[in-house]
């Protein structure tokens, strides 16, 4: 490597207006750390991106918001990609890993609506209001506890769906995730936030990701600052849960978490698409006891997550954690609704 390579670090990002905040973040606590470093943005267009006209589910690849990033940092025409942590898959394509965590925002959903209706909420909307949301897990809880209220796929990036609600006479409401809303410059717009025992959000919700390549020292070395322990090892359980339960964006798999006092606490839910039945489960684990024989931890054990800002116990718990919960629904009946939402998309 020249002198010139290891003096400008390039980092790829999504072209959208939140993908570029998110960059943007990432990129000015960089430079302020790293003040002889130059940083250069490079944006790529994914499959998420370019396919707007399906609901996520129905693309059916796992990556939709990732790939593209990933080649780049595999032909090196990048050295780090900056992610919201929800869109990233649990397993991570051979010689990548995500080697920091940003400290997370408000992990929950947000009701945004209609400038219309401001003065309502969801349980007072009229009959048959439209919600805007392509999330199954969105919809899945919501459509149970609002029966009267109809639910309808709504793409694009957040400008585009904002700009849908409030110039359309169609969407009554959006269901978006508070910590985008925040990014954008746009809380004044949440008129509800939801709780967990409405909706419980989205493995990795509200938090930033860096994926770099597996063997990168010196990039893993330049983004450890970044990562946040907290934030970390609760996203490795909410990950573990995810993985275990072999979900992916397309089902509503849902959860919430904290950390106090070395104890973590996983909540997990199963739901099915058509809100009739829901397996949720809770889980609290002590990070610092060592809880039996573990199995050495590798890169895998913590859903591509490597770092030095946890010890490897820590972050074994963490994961077994998530393990534990998705073990109990699955024991309850999880397994019956997934591979029943499996087949239902195969036939959609
Ligand atoms: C994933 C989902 C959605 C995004 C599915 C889910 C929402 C799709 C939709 C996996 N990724 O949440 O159940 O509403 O139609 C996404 C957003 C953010 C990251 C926007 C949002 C911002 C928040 C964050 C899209 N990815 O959820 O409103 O950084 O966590």
């Amino acid at each position: 490597m020249d002198n010139n390579e290891l003096k400008r670090i390039r980092v790829g990002s999504r072209k959208s207006q939140l993908a570029l905040i998110q960059t943007n973040i990432v990129v000015d606590s960089l430079k302020k750390r790293f003040k002889d470093l130059e940083f250069e943005i490079v944006t790529l267009d994914t499959v998420g991106d370019n396919v707007l006209d399906k609901a996520l589910s129905k693309i059916g690849e796992k990556s939709l918001f990732t790939k593209e990033l990933e080649v780049a940092l595999a032909e090196r025409e990048v050295d780090l990609v900056v992610h919201s942590l929800k869109d990233m898959p649990t397993t991570l394509p051979e010689g990548m890993t995500i080697g920091a965590i940003l400290e997370r925002e408000d992990p929950s959903d947000a009701v945004v609506l209609h400038p219309k209706f401001s003065s309502r909420s969801l349980s007072t909307l009229p009959e048959g209001s439209v919600l805007g949301t392509s999330s199954l897990r969105r919809i899945a809880q919501l459509r149970k506890r609002y029966p009267r209220l109809e639910f309808e796929n709504v793409r694009g990036n957040l400008n585009t769906r904002l700009r849908k609600l409030d110039e359309g006479d169609h969407y009554a409401a959006l269901i978006l995730a508070t910590a985008g809303l925040a990014r954008m410059g746009w809380s004044d717009r949440i008129n509800q936030k939801l709780p967990d025992d409405i909706c419980l959000h989205a493995v990795g919700q509200g938090a930033l990701a860096i994926e770099i390549r597996s063997q990168d020292a010196k990039i893993q070395k330049l983004v450890d600052f970044l990562n946040h322990k907290e934030t970390l090892l609760r996203c490795v359980a909410e990950r573990a849960f995810m993985r275990k339960l072999e979900g992916g964006c397309s089902v509503p798999v849902a959860v919430s978490s904290s950390l106090q006092n070395e104890m973590l606490t996983l909540k997990g839910g199963v739901f099915s698409l058509d809100g009739s039945r829901n397996i949720v489960g809770t889980r609290t684990v002590s990070i610092s006891e060592k809880h039996g024989e573990k199995p050495n931890n590798s890169v895998n054990e913590s859903c591509g997550v490597e770092t030095n800002c946890a010890s490897l116990l820590e972050l074994n718990n963490s994961y077994e954690t998530g393990v534990l919960l998705a073990d109990d629904l699955l024991v309850k009946g999880a397994k019956d609704i997934l591979s029943e939402i499996r087949q239902q998309s195969l036939n959609v």
